[in-house]
């Protein structure tokens, strides 16, 4: 049993995310029920609790979660015997301690099921505009484009809002003509209307659509969460003219500014204390920052500033972020276009 969780348990299910799960785990289920029906002495899979419950339930019960919310199938219709399982590994407190949250959950699989789609140049045809679909023009390398990309998968809004990704070096003329005479990235179609600049946009998602709240209650916390979302314009800036300069020199009051205000909030690592969009203005740029420095200047912007290298580190786990990050040698040609 335990060479079967991850050799083929995990494997087969993951694989049918994409496919038609109720038949394609059929399988895979009913393995699981046999096997319960081994030993009569308990309802455990060696019939005492042992370290192949411990093993299968972390992804019986994700599994059971993304199934049943997303694609409506219920694992354990005509398998008793795994329903018994699950409800008796439910009692367990030292199990149910370690639950994820099931919307933490389902949005975790949406992200990574997610392909992106091609993007669409010169040649390319525009959608069927103002059809009432939401779509989020953007383009994969752009970071203010990447703000509204995360605040979308952050709220599990995967389905909800479709990423139209535009190639920006041979934009097609429609964009312009017909969607926004900006002719910039990001832009959102909503509502029979266009909206762009990223951070009134991050702003918009989280107040018209569903999904956890991005900002928290707090005033004090609102306030400084504006002032922040201000500076960014300041920051960005310096930090980009510094490279034509001297970084290590020029970066440093704009670093400092970041490092002091990540202790202004003591309950958590984040910007205001809980993950906000503050964080997610700023982290599509330093993570740019953070590697052309250290590529082109072996200037590491989170040395000996330890708020700043703990923020990097938590913003790095959080998936619906990982998966809009572009990859570095990408970043670094084209800073190295941009620069000449
Ligand atoms: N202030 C805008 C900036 C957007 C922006 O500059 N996007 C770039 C790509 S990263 C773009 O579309 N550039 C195309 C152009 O300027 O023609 C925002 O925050 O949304």
């Amino acid at each position: 049993m335990l060479k079967y969780v991850d050799t083929t348990f995990i494997k087969v299910v993951f694989g049918s995310f994409k496919g038609d799960p109720a038949k394609d785990t059929a399988s895979v289920f009913d393995h699981l029920e046999n096997a319960l029906q081994k030993f009569d002495d308990g309802l455990f899979f060696l019939g005492d609790l042992s370290l192949v419950d411990v093993a299968y339930i972390p992804f019986v019960q994700r599994f059971q979660v993304f199934l049943g919310e997303v694609f409506k199938y219920d694992i354990t219709a005509g398998r008793p015997k795994l329903a018994a399982w699950i409800e008796e590994m439910n009692k367990m407190v030292a199990y149910t301690q370690t639950i994820t949250d099931s919307e933490y959950v389902i949005n975790f699989f949406k992200n990574v099921l997610e392909d992106r789609p091609a993007p669409l140049d010169a040649t390319a045809d525009p959608p069927a505009l103002f059809d009432g679909t939401t779509r989020l023009y953007t383009s994969y390398g752009c970071p203010y484009a990447q703000r509204v990309w995360i605040t979308r998968n952050l709220k599990g809004l995967q389905e909800k809002i479709k990423l139209v990704p535009l190639d920006l070096g041979n934009r097609p003329a429609w964009y312009k003509e017909k969607v926004y005479p900006e002719n910039k990235v990001p832009a959102l179609e909503h509502n029979g209307k266009i909206i762009g600049e990223s951070l009134d946009l991050i702003k918009y998602l989280d107040n018209t659509f569903e999904g956890p709240s991005l900002l928290p209650e707090d005033q004090a916390k609102r306030e400084f969460g504006e002032e922040l979302l201000k500076y960014t314009d300041t920051f960005i800036k310096t930090m980009w003219v510094s490279l034509k300069a001297d970084p290590f020199k020029e970066t440093a009051p704009v670093l400092d500014y970041l490092e002091n205000s990540l202790y202004k909030f003591e309950d958590g690592p984040f910007f205001l204390g809980q993950f906000s969009l503050v964080d997610i203005a700023y982290i599509p740029f330093t993570e740019r920052f953070q590697i052309i420095l250290n590529e082109l200047f072996e200037c590491e912007i989170a040395a000996e500033r330890p708020k700043l290298s703990a923020w990097i580190e938590e913003m790095n786990k959080i998936d619906a972020y990982a998966q809009t990050k572009t990859d570095s040698k990408e970043i670094v040609e084209i800073f190295k276009r941009k620069l000449m």
